[in-house]
């Protein structure tokens, strides 16, 4: 097996076929309020190839003028993100090992051709909680580096029911999709793959 960094916590299979259906009816309902959109990159306007939406208090967002950042309202609707769903709150309490409830699930959909360049996730207040990744649908190649961008990555299959928990130093490392493995998952009716970020955004506040 490959060795992965540090802070990685890997748990292949660990939602089973009818926990992944539940998700994706979750999703459906997710997406039906707040619809996927098209994230464009700070500066030079290109559109990324991963459609996106979210759900929490606070969800992650990109554009041209704004950059990336988080946000508490949908930028094409203007609503406010729906709520996480329950079994999605159950799993972080269930794998995150951290105080505090998630505050962002941000939702990529990938179809066949959309992948993810090599970046780290640092738009976030604070660090010390990890994020949870859910995979669903079809499978991809994800790498993963260290806190350098030159640091030798690693390629890892994700398939779908695959949960990742990346907590202490792999929280800041290079991380990306490389391709996704068209027909590889019947969960989706129309195929694609869905991935779940479920993230904490601010530091709670001391008491
Ligand atoms: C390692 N998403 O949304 S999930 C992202 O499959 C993102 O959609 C990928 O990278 C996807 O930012 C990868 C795995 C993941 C997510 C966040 C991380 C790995 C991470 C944050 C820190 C370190
Ligand atoms: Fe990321």
């Amino acid at each position: 097996m490959t060795d992965l960094p540090p802070g990685v916590r890997y748990r292949p299979g660990h939602l089973g076929p009818d926990a992944q259906a539940a998700l994706v009816e979750d999703i459906r309902r997710v997406v039906a309020e707040a619809p996927l959109y098209v994230p464009v990159m700070p500066r030079t306007g290109t559109e990324m190839s991963v459609r996106m939406t979210n759900c929490g208090t606070l969800g992650w967002v990109t554009d041209k003028e704004g950059g990336y950042r988080y946000q508490s309202r949908h930028p094409v609707t203007g609503g406010a993100w729906p709520p996480i769903p329950p079994r999605l709150i159950a799993l972080w309490e269930e794998v995150a090992d951290h105080a505090w409830p998630p505050e962002a699930c941000l939702v990529n959909f990938y179809d066949e051709h959309a992948r993810m360049g090599l970046h780290q996730d640092r738009d976030e207040a604070t660090f010390d909680a990890p994020v949870v990744s859910v995979s669903l649908g079809d499978a991809c190649r994800f790498r993963i580096g260290g806190p350098k961008r030159t640091d030798r990555t690693v390629a890892l299959r994700l398939e779908s029911g695959d949960v990742i928990v990346f907590g202490g130093e792999s929280r800041l490392a290079f991380h990306g999709v490389d391709r996704i493995y068209p027909g590889s998952s019947t969960l989706l009716r129309n195929g694609g793959r869905v991935n779940l970020t479920l993230r904490r955004v601010t530091a709670p506040e001391r008491a």
